[in-house]
């Protein structure tokens, strides 16, 4: 598998013409030959995925496309990380766990699927209980599962004080490290992260991966 640096700079636009046409098995097929090439899969993460829902966000926003059509654009992404999945998992086990969530009422769960995928590409087991987990069934997870670490993901920057409920609650049990993230923090509100000890916030892909490098140093 590639490093993260690989020189190449994809272009997002076939990819995003595909998923808006709903064309799962042309999109699937694009994604496939771009890794064939040699294209890592975090920069087909970064540079064409989250690059092309970000689009499709921007023509919703200004009534260029449907609701479904921005539906079934994220249904079929979904659909190709999930084909990806068995390749992209390193055989090299880290014995380390990652319990990862989308904050309650939070529903948008592609970025921390990809955060989850790095993961597993650098050997650790992840533990995904889904979008709009609600903050004590986090916990209770989060007991169940006695992770190395948490990762919490916000879209929405109303739902921050929701990641701070959920933060309030780890905090009352443990020092556990956690890890925030999402597009919440694109305009700011990063400093959540300083009021909550051994918190972080890791803004995207690049730096999670030199984030676990450093844990696993
Ligand atoms: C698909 C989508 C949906 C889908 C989500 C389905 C799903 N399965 O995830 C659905 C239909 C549910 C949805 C609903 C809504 N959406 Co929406 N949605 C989108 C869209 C088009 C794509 C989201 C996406 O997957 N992006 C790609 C991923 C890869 O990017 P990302 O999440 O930023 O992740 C990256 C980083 O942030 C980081 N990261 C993410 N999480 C984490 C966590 C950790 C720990 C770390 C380290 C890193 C990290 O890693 C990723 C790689 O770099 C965006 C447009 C956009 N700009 O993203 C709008 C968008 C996010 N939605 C928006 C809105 C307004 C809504 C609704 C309120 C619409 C409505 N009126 O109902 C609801 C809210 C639902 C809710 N309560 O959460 C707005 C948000 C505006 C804002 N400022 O808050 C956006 C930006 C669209 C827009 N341009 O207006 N949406």
């Amino acid at each position: 598998m590639q490093a993260f640096s690989d020189k190449t700079n994809p272009d997002h636009s076939r990819y995003l013409k595909l998923i808006l046409e709903g064309d799962r098995m042309a999109a699937s097929g694009h994604i496939k030959d771009l890794a064939a090439q040699g294209v890592s899969i975090q920069n087909i993460y970064e540079h064409i995925i989250k690059t092309a829902l970000y689009r499709v966000g921007e023509l919703w926003e200004s009534n260029q496309v449907t609701v479904a059509e921005e539906h079934i654009a994220t249904s079929v992404t979904e659909s190709i990380m999930n084909e990806l999945f068995y390749d992209i998992v390193s055989r090299q086990r880290q014995a380390r766990k990652v319990v990862l969530g989308c904050v309650e009422t939070e529903f948008h769960q592609v970025g921390v699927k990809m955060v989850a995928d790095i993961f597993e590409m650098k050997g650790w087991d992840t533990y995904f209980p889904g979008s709009n987990v609600p903050a004590n069934e986090m916990i209770r997870y989060i007991d169940k599962q006695s992770p190395d670490l948490v990762a919490l993901s916000v879209s929405i920057y109303s739902h921050i004080p929701l990641l701070e409920k959920t933060l309030r609650l780890i905090r009352q049990k443990s020092d556990l490290p956690v890890i925030i993230g999402g597009q919440a923090f694109r305009h700011g509100g990063q400093e959540v992260a300083e009021r909550y000890p051994n918190t972080r916030y890791i803004a995207n892909l690049k730096e999670l991966e030199d984030y676990i490098d450093q844990q696993q140093s």
